[in-house]
């Protein structure tokens, strides 16, 4: 097992969560967000909706760990409590091995410290990353891969050199180039899946951009998260960050930029993170690439119980991809009205937007709440799950269920 300083971090949570709930069978506690105070844990089947310090475990080596998205409060989600999603062990990077390799289609083919990098000129860019698998949990029958609930998402502040610069310190791409392939130096061999859906004995991380999106100035190779060297599990020393694309985009841990001369075709976007497009009604299996435009609920949280006839805070978070959110709207009768909800703050950069909805008189009984999302570019959040997105891309509108009393 890996002992980087972020799963020390995480088993100090997890620590901490195991003292919370000791504690909780001797102190009553209030549950975050509820007003109600907690029964102690005793015989019976425990009645409160838990308390999250930390995040949740998904899966373990490698830890795949979800931010507890009712804690949403801010606009940057802080390091600790942004979701990591890897496929192989966190990679033991020695720095003074470490090079970033460029070649390819490229004119000079070059080898880049991570110094070197740090020396151009740096960008700082706000972005959000959401997994592509991200609400997976909410759809039947039930999908492969890892069930996230609403967590897998998270905006920070990342810190870099553009991809276009480090290309053009390579000579920039030679005629012919169509895409720019990036390579992490995690390996491994994937054999959940049945044949012929597993890897070809080890294969490394890797996905490709098309050029024109490896150009955009905030595609960057960052080194920097909220300010701070990036986490072993976030992709130390560099990672690429893909605004405004699904998080297997942004490659962790980098070790090669490759320019090609043609599509690249590899395990994580043929087998894995690719959906069926319709083109003259054909369906053909394509790239996972753009976020779609979504919005979550954080608060209320599933199952949580309110009080009636008093006024309650909504409050979640949208985003979309190469566009901007103008609004949301929520519906607290399973979406036979709907109402605007405010927008919080300003839009940041890449980021996802806050928004809240007072919700005056809630009626007792069940309750069903929805929450969609629209964009700059006319996208509205569905109400029905797309199948031909397979097991990615979840953005249809989720129910939450309430109980007022
Ligand atoms: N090298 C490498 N990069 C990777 C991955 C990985 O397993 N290996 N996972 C990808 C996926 S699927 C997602 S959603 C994001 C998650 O980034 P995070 O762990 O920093 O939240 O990293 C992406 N980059
Ligand atoms: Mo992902």
């Amino acid at each position: 097992m890996d002992t980087t300083p972020q799963s020390e971090a995480v088993d100090k949570d997890v620590d901490r969560r195991t003292l919370l709930c000791s504690a909780a069978a001797a102190t009553p506690l209030v549950v975050a967000g509820t007003g109600l105070a907690a029964q102690p844990a005793g015989n019976g089947p425990v009645k409160q909706p838990p308390v999250f310090p930390g995040l949740i475990s998904r899966q373990r080596e490698p830890d795949n760990l979800e931010f507890p998205f009712p804690t949403l409060n801010s606009a940057i989600t802080p390091t600790h409590s942004f979701f990591i999603r890897s496929h192989f062990r966190v990679p033991d990077i020695q720095l003074g091995q470490w090079r970033l390799h460029v070649l390819g289609e490229v004119k000079n083919p070059l080898q880049l410290t991570l110094q070197e990098i740090q020396n151009m000129p740096s960008r700082t860019v706000t972005a959000l990353l959401e997994c592509s698998g991200n609400s997976r949990v909410f759809v039947q029958p039930k999908p492969a891969g890892v069930l996230w609930e609403q967590g897998a998402v998270g905006t920070a502040a990342w810190t870099g050199v553009s991809l276009s610069a480090v290309l053009q310190r390579a000579g920039g791409p030679r005629p012919g180039a169509v895409e720019v392939i990036i390579e992490g130096e995690d390996s491994g061999e994937l054999k959940e899946f049945p044949n012929p859906y597993q890897t070809p004995g080890e294969v490394h991380f890797a996905r490709s951009l098309p050029l024109a999106k490896a150009q955009q100035q905030d595609v960057i190779l960052a080194y920097r998260m909220n300010g701070e060297t990036l986490t072993p599990a976030h992709g130390y020393p560099l990672r690429v960050i893909v605004p405004g694309w699904y998080g297997m985009a942004s490659v962790k841990w980098l070790k090669r930029i490759i320019v090609a001369d043609r599509p690249f075709q590899g395990y994580f976007q043929t087998m894995e993170y690719a959906y069926f497009e319709r083109r003259f009604g054909l369906p053909s299996l394509v790239p996972v690439t753009e976020l779609q435009v979504k919005s979550l609920i954080a608060r209320p949280a599933q199952e949580e119980v309110i009080q009636a006839g008093k006024p309650f805070r909504v409050f979640g978070a949208a985003w979309t991809g190469e566009s901007a959110i103008t609004g949301v709207e929520v519906s607290t009768d399973a979406g036979q009205n709907w109402a605007a909800a405010t927008l919080l703050g300003k839009a940041t950069g890449h980021g996802w937007r806050l928004w809240e909805y007072t919700w005056n008189n809630p009626g007792q009984g069940r309750r069903i709440l929805m929450s969609r999302a629209r964009d700059q570019r006319g996208r509205t959040q569905p109400t029905q799950r797309d199948p031909d997105r397979r097991n990615a891309m979840i953005s249809h509108v989720l129910p939450v269920k309430v109980f007022v009393r």
